[in-house]
């Protein structure tokens, strides 16, 4: 095993516009993250991931950047920038900052170059074609709806856009291109910054024929996916910027790739190979939903959760390296999709929490999730702001012959606005985010569900969390020992034993809201004492080989 900081550390990610707003303007802002600094410091975190702060014109809350040197005025100034991060080396913790060069915002000076001409000097940062027949120049699907490509009268072309139609896929095969994004990356990484998170870096080569892709079901746009994801100059890119970039720096790296397998993620984050250190994988995203896509919603089954969960623990164990994470800023709140968040909405958060770390790897936690926060559910589509929600009810409901109901339903369950309605801070109006009007209603549970009252409450998520995260600190068998899945066919509970030199782990943690018999394999002597952590008080006169296990109830033993 070699160790590294980046193994050993725990990650939290802010999405800065709903996180602490520090002056009344209804966004969160820098200003207001430095002056959480210290709570999140008390929980025990040691890397912040910064989601995007740069300069935007917010078509999909900072994703698509106009400026990657500047911040957005609604979030400060460059000076609160060199600030926080000050403030957060001060406290001894690292902040990585989210790379997007997948695509830039089309107000980008790049871009508004580029399409002014075919003959610029620009023109070839990003991806023009003329079309095919009077229409676009192949059958790609927006992740966003409609077309991927967007036609532009002043040059008679069109431009490729995987995400909004603001978001122009800049052009990889263009080696200045590439250059100015190395450069820019010194530029931050030279502030002192510690890292990177890149979004969706797998997309960033394309098979430059663009062929159409294969439409068995006949529909207007499919997904391209098959000839951008992991495409043919990937891991060369990755390699000439670790080269140009990262190997010079010490700094940790994780590359967001929707699709990616195990496979591939053994040659993304395989040392020796210089790319990455960590990817996001999004199997484990996907196991509630039905082929027609992330709106088709699909019960999960646990078994396939613990496959896929075992798959990767496996597969990339004494390769690479595993980033563990059950939500984020683009996924529902964990304890609302796998969880039970009425009745059962702490012991079921704490059970999710346990489960995930104690596995192998980096552990994320995304803002509100160590108290406990929810899903929402607005009655009405016009109070939901995110791009991708609302250009998908207008095709389907508006342009199509959906049903608002129906499409309503997906909504709360999948929406990204899920995880991103304001941080929950204390009882007081607007869960105390802000003073003002919050720029997205919410959640009206914050008087309940709050960190105030969750720091008051010994027994609190909050608590638990800052406990798994000291336990990970002062166990290496939870960094780095091996992963066994027990009993894979059983539905209703996910258990797993680690195991370093002499050393074992055992994860117990049921799923669901019933009592469960559980018995330990006969070859394991773990007794009472040997309990480490359990969402529930110890019962004394347990019996480890036949436990009832309590609704979610999670236990873990160390022997
Ligand atoms: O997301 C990439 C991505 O493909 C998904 O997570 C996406 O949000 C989801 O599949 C939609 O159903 C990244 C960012 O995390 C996301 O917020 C951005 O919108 C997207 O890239 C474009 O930059
Ligand atoms: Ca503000």
């Amino acid at each position: 095993m070699e160790r590294h900081w980046w193994k050993e550390s725990i990650v939290y990610q802010i999405y800065p516009r709903s996180f602490y707003d520090s002056n009344g303007d209804g966004i969160g802002d820098i200003n207001g993250i430095i002056q959480k600094l210290d709570y999140l410091k008390n929980l025990g975190i040691d890397i912040i991931w910064l989601s995007p702060v740069y300069q935007s014109p917010n078509d999909d809350n900072g994703y698509d950047i106009s400026d990657y040197q500047a911040i957005l005025d609604e979030f400060g100034t460059m000076d609160d920038w060199e600030l926080l991060l000050k403030e957060i080396h001060n406290r001894d913790m690292k902040l990585i900052m989210d790379l997007v060069v997948n695509h830039s915002s089309d107000e980008h000076k790049w871009f508004v170059e580029s399409r002014k001409s075919k003959d610029n000097s620009y023109r070839d940062y990003y991806i023009w074609r003329p079309g095919k027949n009077g229409k676009e120049p192949n059958n790609w699907k927006s992740t966003f709806s409609g077309s991927a490509w967007k036609y532009d009268p002043q040059t008679d072309e069109y431009y490729l856009h995987i995400f909004s139609e603001k978001q122009p896929d800049l052009n990889w095969e263009n080696p200045k291109l590439r250059n100015e994004v190395y450069n820019m990356m010194k530029w931050w990484l030279d502030k002192g910054i510690d890292g990177f998170r890149m979004d969706v870096i797998n997309f960033i080569s394309k098979v430059p024929e663009l062929p159409d892709a294969p439409n068995p079901h006949n529909e207007k746009y499919v997904s391209g996916s098959k000839y951008f994801k992991d495409g043919p100059r990937i891991h060369e890119f990755l390699q000439e910027m670790n080269r140009e970039v990262l190997s010079k720096y010490n700094v940790m790296t994780v590359g967001e790739m929707p699709g990616v397998n195990v496979e591939e993620a053994k040659k993304y984050t395989n040392p020796s190979r210089n790319e990455l250190q960590m990817v996001f994988q999004f199997e484990h995203m996907d196991l509630d939903s039905g082929p027609r896509g992330k709106w088709d919603l699909k019960p999960l089954d646990l078994r396939d959760l613990k496959e896929n969960i075992s798959k990767w623990q496996i597969g990339l164990h004494g390769i690479g390296w595993n980033s563990l994470y059950l939500n984020n800023h683009d996924q529902p709140r964990m304890v609302s999709r796998f969880g039970n968040d009425k009745e059962y909405r702490v012991v079921s958060a704490k059970m999710l929490a346990t489960l995930l770390h104690m596995l192998q790897g980096t552990p994320y936690i995304y803002q509100g999730e160590e108290i406990g926060m929810t899903n929402i559910q607005f009655e009405s589509i016009d109070d939901y702001k995110d791009i991708e929600i609302l250009n998908m009810y207008k095709e389907k409901v508006i342009e199509g012959n959906e049903s608002h109901d129906e499409v309503m339903q997906a909504i709360y369950v999948k929406g990204r606005d899920n995880a991103r309605t304001p941080f929950q801070w204390n009882d007081e109006k607007n869960g105390g985010f802000t003073t003002g009007e919050p720029w997205i209603k919410v959640n009206p549970n914050y008087k309940e569900i709050n960190a105030e009252e969750a720091i008051s409450d010994p027994d609190s998520i909050y608590h638990y969390y800052r406990e798994l995260i000291r336990l990970r600190k002062n166990h290496d068998i939870i960094v780095y020992g091996d992963y066994q899945l027990l009993y894979p066919d059983d539905q209703d509970t996910f258990c797993y034993l680690r195991t370093l030199n002499e050393e074992k782990l055992l994860v117990i943690t049921n799923f669901t809201e019933d009592e469960v018999t559980w018995s330990k394999p006969s070859d394991l002597d773990f007794t009472i004492s040997n309990k480490l952590i359990g969402n529930y008080e110890s019962n004394e006169s347990i019996d480890l080989n036949k436990i009832t296990l309590r609704p979610f109830e999670a236990i873990v033993y160390l022997g």
